[in-house]
């Protein structure tokens, strides 16, 4: 398989996800939004994952489903069972939907306003970091007394949290605010696949 990727971003769990699998991989740094990776993702956005003649495939939940998927021995898809599978699929779309795009005011203002002068951007940003604070604490909450987000082992949950956990050092929160994610983080950044993952893309 055949990841592209800008280091520290979403795609950072995919990768991870790949290193689990324990099969073959390959990584492609890109220019996010540049015309060349638009010919791969029409979008400019990673992770963007090609699986020999699948085509490109796109969406980070659906890439770490996909992964999880495929190598079911690398256990990564958490509990066997329906409800395992929607626990692990809730979370996917609390961290796709609710979370991630919480982000976007801080690292992509123009997506929110059409104003640039300062004021405008605090405002954007403020509201942001707010609303952060609140999809954060959710998380905090639910990982008290829990090493993991669903089940007993790590899985692709776990890591994508752990991405835009990373991403918090760019906004005004404090992760030690969140004791039980601060917990996870550290868990989760001990891990091996992960160091690894950060390794290769040069974030260590
Ligand atoms: N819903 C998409 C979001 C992808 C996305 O926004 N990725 C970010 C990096 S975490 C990106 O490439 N941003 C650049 C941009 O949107 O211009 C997914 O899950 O793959």
């Amino acid at each position: 398989m055949k990841l592209y990727y800008a280091p520290g971003t979403c795609a950072l769990a995919v990768h991870v996800a790949l290193i689990w699998a324990g099969d073959d991989y390959q990584v492609e740094q890109v220019v996010l939004g540049s015309d060349a990776y638009k010919k791969i993702n029409p979008m400019g956005a990673v992770p963007a994952l090609v699986d020999g003649d699948s085509g490109v495939m796109l969406q980070a939940d659906s890439l770490l489903k996909y992964i999880s998927n495929k190598y079911p021995d690398a256990a990564m898809g958490g509990p066997e069972g329906l409800l395992g599978e929607q626990q692990i699929d809730q979370w996917l779309a609390f961290l796709g939907g609710d979370l991630h795009p919480a982000f976007w005011p801080i690292f992509r203002p123009a997506r929110i306003t059409t104003r640039d002068d300062q004021e405008s951007i605090d405002a954007v940003q403020t509201a942001a970091n707010n609303r952060l604070h609140s999809v954060f604490g959710i998380l905090d909450q639910h990982l008290a007394g829990r090493d993991y987000i669903v089940g007993e082992q790590r899985s692709i949950v776990d890591v994508y949290a752990y991405v835009m956990t990373r991403w918090m050092a760019r906004t005004r929160l404090i992760l030690a605010d969140f004791p039980d994610l601060l917990r996870h983080f550290e868990r989760t950044g001990n891990d091996a696949g992960v160091i690894q993952a950060e390794n290769e893309q040069g974030l260590r």
